[in-house]
């Protein structure tokens, strides 16, 4: 019997335009459990639907992002307890639902679902305490939260590859190496630089933000043609916006634009 946790799984704050979301079972270090996954995708929807909200932070603590799905309470699974209630995975689509910015800012351990969780991040900030991994194959399971199909778009078969059959753990300086990440920071100033970023995502015009991810996330699930052409109309579509003539007529008058997400 799992001990009952009385603290929230996910804790939740925010600071002008970026919501930060942190994990919060530093005893398991950050293992997914359902409540957890549960509670980030409600605070993940939640963000997203708060207009007063233009980025949001996925982070966890000094010692693990996230170690992985909580293999406790996975322990005894049968197929059909899976199959039918969908455990640790029903709440991932949820991340691909949202529409703004995501980054995730990692220090310490990031192994299977913590990695994956990186992974469906729109960007990865890494201190330089990091770890990354995908060490399921050691339990007897595969990643199974989008490592198998994100891990070789993100860095390439071979490298995909190499990292799941030897589920061995990578410092953030591979990392960044390989592009599994997008920035390698010092551990002291992971969240005030994962803060300014986000920051500074939040102040791009709304509407054209939502847009680029869109465009972004279209290379991975279109052939060329179809994303260019996906790309195009998106670009067109913009200039129906009030923020893109805002943008236009700001750097021209030589001031700051003032977005107003219309
Ligand atoms: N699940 C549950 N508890 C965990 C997990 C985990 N994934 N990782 C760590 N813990 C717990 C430990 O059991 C320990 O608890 P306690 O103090 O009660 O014994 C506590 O956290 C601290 O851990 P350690 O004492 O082991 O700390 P160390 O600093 O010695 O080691 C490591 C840290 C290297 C991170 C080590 O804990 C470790 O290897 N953890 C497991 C990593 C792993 O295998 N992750 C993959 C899990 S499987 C998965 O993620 C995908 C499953 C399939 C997809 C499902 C969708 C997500």
């Amino acid at each position: 019997m799992q001990e009952q946790e009385t603290e929230s799984p996910v804790l939740c704050s925010r600071s002008g335009r970026v919501a930060t979301l942190t994990l919060n079972r530093p005893r398991q270090l950050n293992a997914l459990n359902d409540a957890l996954m549960d509670a980030l995708g409600a605070a993940l929807l939640a963000a997203d639907a708060d207009a007063d909200i233009g980025a949001i932070i996925i982070t966890g603590s000094e010692r693990a992002f996230a170690a992985g799905a909580d293999i406790a309470a996975m322990r005894g699974w049968s197929y059909a307890d899976v199959f039918a209630s969908d455990y640790v995975t029903r709440n991932w689509e949820t991340i691909r639902r949202v529409r703004k910015p995501v980054i995730a800012a990692v220090a310490g351990h990031a192994l299977g679902g913590g990695c994956e969780l990186a992974l469906a991040c729109d960007l990865i900030i890494a201190a330089d305490s990091a770890r990354f991994g995908l060490p399921e194959l050691r339990l007897g399971v595969i990643p199974g939260a989008g490592g198998t199909q994100r891990l070789p778009r993100a860095i390439g078969k071979a490298r995909a590859m190499d990292l799941c059959l030897s589920a061995r753990t990578i410092d953030a300086a591979e990392a960044e190496r390989i592009g599994l990440i997008s920035r390698l920071v010092p551990a002291e100033r992971l969240q005030t630089e994962a803060a300014a970023i986000a920051a500074s995502i939040a102040a791009q015009p709304p509407l054209a933000t939502i847009a680029l991810k869109e465009a972004i996330n279209r290379a991975y699930e279109s052939p060329l043609s179809e994303g260019l052409l996906f790309e195009r109309r998106t670009m067109h579509a913009l200039f129906a916006t009030a923020d893109l003539q805002e943008g236009m007529n700001a750097f021209l008058d030589r001031r700051e634009a003032r977005f107003r997400g219309r």
